[in-house]
């Protein structure tokens, strides 16, 4: 059976794509498209052109290309490099002034080291500066405010209008048009499909669409029936007079784009008048259906549609603030302003990708200038040859829970992405509202136990529980730096070795599981994944998710429980997509997370404590590794798989979310004579890591392969055409690169993720996960770096500091398995 494709096959003659919104996204998704052949294509414009009215028409078009997203920082490189090449009428698009990021406490320069780390992990320039030098570069700030800098000479201003038209003119010129004055009022659909665009001036047939309609997204969305998770919220930007210190300015900008993040501000030369930007006020919330038509907007007094009357009660503590940074600035003031809208999202990023409920219908929004160039190719790629290109699962549409698309969620998390903009966020630190959201059935006996509770994907789950922080009382738990031992607690060494000597119950509930089922339920499998599923029911198989050119989309564990009845557990809500999408007709695929739950009983004395409770037979013999059973454990029916992902003994029980919290007791009860405890996921995390199991999204993605990332015990070459295959035939061990372990040298250091590693001195990769290592007494980190031999030393940066680590040999626990195969 071959899976069904839905992008639409490559032919001869291009397809017919219309594109939404002619600001820059669109402008660059026209060239984007274009330059890969799909000429065809349409983009329909409600404003007049060259500046419709969105917020493209009004950006002041800073460039910082830096932060902790890998995908988004390679977005913003790809804009400078694209819009440094790109000019008109002999001005460039991109004016490369260089970024400063200034610090006025301790907090935030030692936030600049971090930030600094995620530049060198992503290949972007930079580096810490003196206050002294700040000043050299920005000569109006008050040097003695400021603790130091973080200079980006790569960095600048991207002419944004110019850059749209420049990528406009291009795109026309290989035969896409551009009809300004053209709303669209409709999108029409068939069998699933799009079919055709609807305006106010005509219909227009098409195979793809794409919403490039900036704030206006969710409107679009809507007429496609396509939910657009983004909060369109205004934003302040006002200029000052002319400054006798610049007088005599002739360029547009000298110095670098700044950013004074300790008070929500950034500032940029207009040649002898400051810009300044503000994210310090109130959240001011738009109803992007409320948003007038141009002319409307026009006529009611507006510049444009997208730009809002300034209101100075909300600027006035910034204008203290900028005046505190720029003493010269006491004798200015404000000359013109605008509260400018544009899009934020629930976790500030893009929203890109084919809708899965109408095919056909693409999204690219919420992208700032600064990635515009960078998405505008990922997403044609993925248009064009089915995937994007990179790593682009932290903007796919298809990344949020249906409980976090409800319009409630998308306004309070979009207004606290603008609040958050500039905080000094630590990489754990939880969203705080809406909280609760998802808790699993255990919820009330978490809670009775002092949980510790992170969100993650809008579910509850536990860190660690304060019920065990006597279990931590005599232990040598090395003392860790204040950010370090933020969200973390030394109960969590408590709580792995518990796992490792006696027996944790470990809430899985939001492990997402899949179940697949149909008469052509096993070849499906068996054509999209990467290892053999041809075993009778009760086997469990881990297994890989590749995409056409062998990377690697997810990992999985497929459970057959019945000759055309399969369990998966999975990743992101994207894995129920891509087998969706590929699926054919008579194999069903249900999202079975909400509706059931999980505990995972691990540890030497699972099984003396789990045996008791059912009639099955759960000895080795009896049960064996990676196998499943449906049984009653008491009274309450699960189906156990044999498996662990902290490495030991024991199973993961399933069942249904009304007999959870039974199932939960009767483990309890029973547990009791065997001294069981409640683990949380900062154990969790650290025993993955010691045994080396990988996490997908974090240490692998689909920009790496099986071979490369460690998993290629997974992929059977041999077993008849799958996913993928034709790809990884005969690379097994090639590239130049591996995700390799490290133990950090020095027992008391520890790093948490993204840091940059250094090989003879360079920058050489950056790390993926890492965790303290209980058992091994070290903190494990997993990175991507050139091949190295075991023993080779290295050093990870960490704030600013060189930590010296080793290459080690994986895993690090148990490598003979004695443990799990008992
Ligand atoms: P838009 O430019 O809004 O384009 C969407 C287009 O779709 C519009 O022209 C609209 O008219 C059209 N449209 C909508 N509905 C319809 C319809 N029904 N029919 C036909 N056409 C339709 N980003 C940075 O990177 N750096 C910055 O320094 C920066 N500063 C900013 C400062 C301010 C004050 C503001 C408001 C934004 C700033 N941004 C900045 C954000 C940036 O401007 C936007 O994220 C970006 O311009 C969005 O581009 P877009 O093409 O997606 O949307
Ligand atoms: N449980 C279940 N499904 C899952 C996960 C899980 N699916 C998604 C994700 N987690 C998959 N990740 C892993 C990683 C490693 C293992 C299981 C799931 C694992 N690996 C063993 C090893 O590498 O030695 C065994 C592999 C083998 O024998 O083929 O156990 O946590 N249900």
């Amino acid at each position: 059976m071959t899976p069904r494709t839905t992008v639409a096959p490559r032919t001869t003659v291009a397809p017919r794509v219309v594109v939404v919104g002619a600001g820059i996204v669109g402008c660059s998704l026209a060239d984007e498209l274009t330059a890969r052949g799909w000429t065809d294509v349409t983009v329909l414009e409600q404003g007049p052109l060259p500046a419709p009215g969105g917020s493209t028409s009004h950006a002041p078009g800073l460039v910082f290309q830096t932060g902790p997203s890998k995908t988004l920082t390679a977005f913003a490189r790809y804009t400078v490099e694209k819009f440094n090449s790109l000019e008109v009428d002999g001005v460039s698009c991109f004016d490369q002034v260089g970024g400063l990021e200034l610090a006025t406490t301790p907090e935030r320069l030692a936030e600049l080291h971090r930030r600094a780390g995620y530049a060198a992990s992503w290949g972007v320039r930079g580096e810490i500066v003196s206050a002294a030098r700040c000043k050299e570069l920005w000569p109006l700030i008050d040097e003695s405010v400021v603790l130091g800098g973080f200079h980006t000479p790569d960095d600048g201003l991207a002419r944004a209008l110019l850059a749209a038209r420049a990528q406009r003119e291009r795109a026309e010129s290989r035969g896409a048009r551009f009809l300004d004055r053209h709303t669209v009022t409709g999108i029409e659909k068939e069998d699933g499909r799009v079919t055709a665009v609807v305006t106010d001036q005509g219909v227009f047939p098409a195979d793809h669409v794409v919403s490039a309609a900036g704030f206006w997204g969710p409107v679009i969305g809507r007429m496609a029936g396509v939910d657009v998770p983004l909060q369109p919220l205004a934003h302040q930007y006002a200029r000052t007079k002319r400054l006798p210190e610049l007088a005599g300015a002739t360029a547009e900008a000298s110095r670098p784009i700044l950013r004074f993040q300790d008070r929500d501000l950034y500032f940029r030369e207009h040649t002898d008048r400051i810009g300044i930007g503000s994210y310090a006020h109130r959240p001011l919330p738009v109803d992007p259906f409320a948003v007038l038509g141009y002319e409307e907007a026009r006529a009611d007094g507006l510049e444009m549609p997208s730009s809002f009357p300034f209101t100075e009660e909300d600027w006035a503590p910034s204008w203290d603030d900028c005046r505190r940074l720029m003493p010269a600035l006491h004798g200015s003031e404000i000359e013109e302003g605008f509260n400018g809208v544009f899009s934020f999202t629930p976790d500030g990023m893009p929203v890109l990708g084919e809708s899965r409920a109408l095919r056909g219908f693409w999204l690219a929004e919420a992208v700032w200038v600064t990635h515009s160039a960078g998405v505008a190719k990922a997403v044609a790629e993925w248009m064009v040859d089915g995937r994007p290109g990179i790593d682009a699962h932290e903007c796919d549409l298809t990344r949020f829970e249906e409980a976090q698309r409800s319009p409630a969620y998308i306004r309070e998390r979009g207004s606290q992405q603008f609040v958050e903009v500039y905080d000094v966020l630590h990489p754990l630190q939880p969203m705080e509202r809406p909280r609760p959201l998802r808790v699993s059935p255990f919820h009330p006996r978490q809670q009775e136990l002092g949980a510790y509770f992170l969100e993650g994907g809008g579910w509850e789950r536990p860190h660690w529980y304060e019920a065990n922080a006597p279990l931590a009382a005599g232990l040598d738990v090395p003392a860790r730096d204040a950010w370090s031992a933020r969200y973390w607690s030394p109960v969590a060494a408590a709580e792995a070795r518990a796992t490792r000597e006696k027996v944790a119950l470990y809430d899985m509930t939001p492990l997402r599981r899949l179940e697949v089922t149909g008469a052509g339920a096993l070849e499906f499998l068996h054509g999209m994944t990467s290892n053999n599923l041809r075993k009778k029911p009760g086997a469990v198989t881990y297994t890989l998710l590749l995409d056409e050119t062998g990377g690697i989309r997810s990992d999985l564990t497929v459970a057959r429980l019945g000759t055309d009845r399969f369990q998966v557990g999975a990743n992101s809500p994207a894995d129920l997509d891509w087998l969706t999408r590929h699926a054919p007709d008579g194999v069903h695929i249900r999202d079975i997370t909400s509706g059931t739950c999980c505990v995972g009983v691990w540890g030497p004395l699972a099984r003396a404590l789990v045996q008791p409770l059912t009639r099955d037979d759960f000895s080795h013999e009896g049960f064996g590794y990676f196998r499943a059973k449906e049984t009653y454990i008491g009274h309450v029916p699960v189906t156990a798989l044999r498996l662990s992902y902290v490495g030991e003994l024991g199973w993961e029980l399933y069942t249904s979310a009304d007999l959870g919290l039974r199932l939960w007791d009767t483990l309890w009860e029973a547990g009791r004579e065997h001294g069981v405890i409640a683990a949380g996921r900062s154990a969790f995390n650290s025993l993955r890591l010691e045994k080396g199991y990988r996490a997908w999204g974090v240490d692998m993605t689909d920009e790496h392969d099986p071979y490369e990332a460690g998993v290629g015990f997974a992929v059977r070459l041999d077993k008849g055409e799958f996913l993928g295959m034709r790809a990884l035939e005969g690379r097994g061990g090639r590239g130049g690169r591996r995700l390799t372990p490290l133990l950090l040298d020095d027992p008391a250091a520890v790093v948490l993720g993204k840091e940059p590693v250094y090989v003879d001195g360079a920058p050489a990769g950056y790390v993926t996960s890492a965790a303290y290592g209980y058992s091994v007494g070290r903190c494990v980190a997993y990175a991507w770096l050139p091949v190295l031999p075991v023993g080779a030393g290295v050093s990870v940066e960490y704030f600013g500091e060189k930590v010296a680590a080793t290459v080690v040999d994986e895993p690090l626990f148990d490598p003979k398995m004695s443990r799990i195969r008992r």
